[in-house]
């Protein structure tokens, strides 16, 4: 009787709103607002993609990532547009319409091959915070370069 009381407050503890940024696309999944619950809307009972979730410390981890964890064909991370198991926290996502990690669907062996890793698809999700602002010191070096230049050219120096 504890087992079933302890697994109650723990399916409770489960459906907060800011485990959704903990996964990539994770708000992302059509006509689902929690995709680790049964209810589409979050609460009650998890599925399978909520109990492997919570297996993996409620973190996005690679073992979650490369995990099929509603059996249909594709990983988590396919199913959540993270197909090299790159993605952390923050970072951008790859653009497209995911599909449901706990729901199985139906993929055809073309569309499960669309969704494999390849550098294409993992170069989409590595820009951080860190990339961009190293893009913009190198954008503001060109400028001044430049302006140098220019002005060097009109006969101010
Ligand atoms: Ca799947």
């Amino acid at each position: 009787m504890k087992f079933v009381s302890l697994l109650a407050v723990l399916a409770v503890a489960d459906c907060k709103p800011q485990y959704v940024i903990r996964v990539p696309n994770g708000g992302n999944v059509p006509s689902s607002k929690a995709i680790g619950h049964k209810s589409s809307n979050g609460g009650g009972p998890v599925n399978s993609f909520g109990n492997d979730f919570s297996a993996n410390g409620l973190t996005w981890t690679t073992m979650l990532c490369q995990t099929d964890s509603d059996g249909d064909g594709a990983t988590n991370g396919q199913e959540l547009l993270d197909p090299c198991c790159v993605w952390t926290q923050g970072a951008t996502t790859n653009a497209g319409i995911p599909t449901h990690p706990g729901e199985a669907n139906t993929f055809t062996a073309a569309q499960l091959a669309a969704l494999q890793c390849n550098s294409n698809t993992s170069s989409n999700t590595t820009i951080t915070s860190t990339q961009k602002s190293n893009d913009a010191t190198a954008l503001q070096v060109y400028s001044i370069i430049i302006t140098a230049v220019v002005f060097s050219l009109l006969g101010f120096t």
